[in-house]
């Protein structure tokens, strides 16, 4: 007995179920059943999910749903809402749901109600974002600010770049944002071509502020400045958004000029707390609200739904559905909304650095597939390219479709094309098309084979009405719960990311050899000769 089975009474009976389950083609189960997609669908919170073009049964949820209620999803949800301690390896809550608790009911840490510091700061995000775009906040010269540029990377940079580009349509024309991340100078180089320094805002945005990057670029941009402008201007010009006071304040900002946020909110979480300030200012306090609104709208439905009508628990299910029993190594997202491109690299960032892992919450190792891996382009660009492997490729790709009903620049037919093609591709890849298909259309012989699709592969459509914040807020959330559903059934801890300090580590000890001729290296052969060649040519 593997050790998941001794977990879950339920494994066997849905490992069992695959094989049923391997017999049915999604065409049939829509032909035999035409009140499949009544009942495979839901909406919430602004959000319609139509989940019927998915291999599964009435008894493939049944068995999904006891599997959540086994593993005591339900109290993992109320867990994460009251502040319990769910991030463990780190000894945490996790609260980005407070960042939206719209009812502004208390939740307690410690005892302590953690409503009343969020609420503060965002009271003082919104009179600086409106002094910002009222142009009440004047540079070092007197002048209105043009430019916002957010440096920080990961959580602290992903989040608000995505919104920006997602709520676009309602960023106010007055000021240009830009993002810089990369520790690649060309980065902040080129970022800096286009700002004038005595209309930049620099946002440095770090929960640790001892981020390499953004430390370093941060550093570059206060530079940059000061030489221009002399010290003085810092305080005009640079504001933080951190954890870390004492950090913030040996930087040289003013930690009157910084914007808190806790321990309680993880990186990839964040967008909803001072992390978000480049976004308020772009579209404004009110449009800010109406995200977390729609937030708070879909923590509401996913406390409350029962799980076979809770739209994150029933994707949380199918994702684990899909990974754990039938195999699947990845999944794509696929917006159908330009204004979402961000969107596939967001949650790549959300899901794999949450569900990446392969130890579990008690120590031991997994012998189970966990998070998958996550891709994904907006619009019908990924028809040109990849779908070809989704369609006839090897290997089992469950998709996520995203789209707006009504595009927010309606022009000509390419709404209505672009809609075409968001209903046309699940339904290919649910239907296929087979040889006789193929035969009857008078396709020689020869070619049958190649232009055959077994179809019978499985995504999910969600559509709304148009792009709208509250929209935007609710599809994050969904994302997110979705994540922590099948983190809690996992067995794994969703909100650390212990993966990603090694590298940091070595690159720490890389970074004084690379400089010193002389140091002896003692790596493996292909590292010190990686080295070796670069230091060489570096420091002739
Ligand atoms: C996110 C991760 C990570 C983090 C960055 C930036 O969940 O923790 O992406 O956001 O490493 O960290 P700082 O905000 O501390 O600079």
């Amino acid at each position: 007995m593997t050790n998941r089975q001794s977990e879950i009474s339920i494994f066997d009976q849905l490992l069992d179920h695959t094989k049923e389950i391997n017999t049915l083609h999604m065409k049939d189960l829509f032909k035999n059943d035409p009140d499949r997609y009544e009942k495979f669908h839901l909406s919430a919170a602004g959000l319609l999910l139509d989940y019927s073009k998915n291999r599964i049964t009435d008894k493939t949820l049944t068995l999904l749903i006891k599997m959540a209620e086994e593993c005591h999803l339900k109290q993992a949800i109320t867990d994460m809402f009251t502040g319990k301690r769910i991030n463990t390896t780190e000894n945490r809550p996790v609260l980005h749901i407070a960042l939206r608790n719209r009812d502004n009911h208390p939740i307690l840490v410690d005892g302590k109600d953690v409503m009343p510091e969020i609420n503060r700061v965002l009271d003082k995000m919104h009179s600086f974002s409106d002094k910002i775009r009222n142009g009440s906040w004047l540079g070092a010269t007197g002048k209105c600010i043009t430019d916002v540029v957010n440096i920080g990377i990961g959580g602290s940079d992903l989040g608000p770049k995505m919104a920006i580009d997602a709520l676009y349509y309602y960023k106010t024309d007055a000021l240009n944002f830009r993002f810089v991340s990369n520790i690649d100078g060309t980065d902040i180089v080129e970022t800096l071509k286009k700002c004038h320094p005595e209309t930049t805002l620099f946002i440095i945005s770090s929960k640790t502020f001892t981020t390499q990057e953004t430390l370093t670029n941060a550093k570059t941009a206060r530079s940059w400045l000061v030489e221009k402008l002399g010290e003085e201007a810092v305080s005009k010009h640079f504001v933080a958004v951190s954890t870390n006071t004492e950090g913030v304040r040996s930087f040289g900002i003013d930690p009157e000029n910084m914007f808190e946020f806790w321990d309680f909110v993880g990186g990839r979480y964040s967008l909803w707390s001072a992390i978000g300030l480049s976004l308020m200012i772009a579209i404004g306090y009110d449009r800010f609200i109406d995200m977390l609104e729609g937030a708070y709208e879909m923590d509401k439905h996913f406390q409350e739904a029962s799980f076979d009508q809770n739209m994150p628990v029933l994707m949380g299910l199918l994702g684990i559905w899909y990974t754990t029993y039938l195999g699947a190594e990845s999944y794509a997202v696929l917006p159908y909304d330009e204004y979402l491109s961000r969107l596939p690299a967001y949650l790549q960032q959300l899901d794999m650095e949450s569900n990446g892992k392969s130890i579990k919450k008690t120590g031991k190792s997994v012998d189970y597939k966990t998070g998958p891996i996550l891709f994904g382009v907006a619009g019908t660009n990924g028809q040109h390219s990849f779908y070809q492997l989704i369609h006839q490729g090897t290997h089992l790709i469950p998709a996520d479709f995203i789209a707006p009903i009504y595009s927010l620049n309606e022009t000509g037919d390419h709404h209505d094309i672009l809609l075409a093609n968001f209903i046309a591709q699940p339904e290919a890849l649910m239907k296929g098309k087979t040889p006789d298909e193929l035969k009857a259309e008078g396709v020689k012989d020869e070619l049958i084979p190649f232009k055959s699709f077994e179809g019978n592969r499985p995504s999910n459509t969600i559509l709304f009405d148009k792009m709208t914040p509250r929209v935007l807020g609710a599809l994050i959330a969904l994302y997110e719960h979705k994540v922590f559903v099948e983190g809690v059934i996992w067995n794994i801890d969703s909100f650390d990311q212990w993966g990603v300090e090694l590298g940091k580590q070595l690159a720490k000890a890389i970074l004084p050899e690379l400089k010193n001729k002389n140091q002896i290296l003692e790596h493996d052969s292909s590292t010190n000769a990686l080295i070796k060649i670069i230091r060489e040519k570096r420091l002739k």
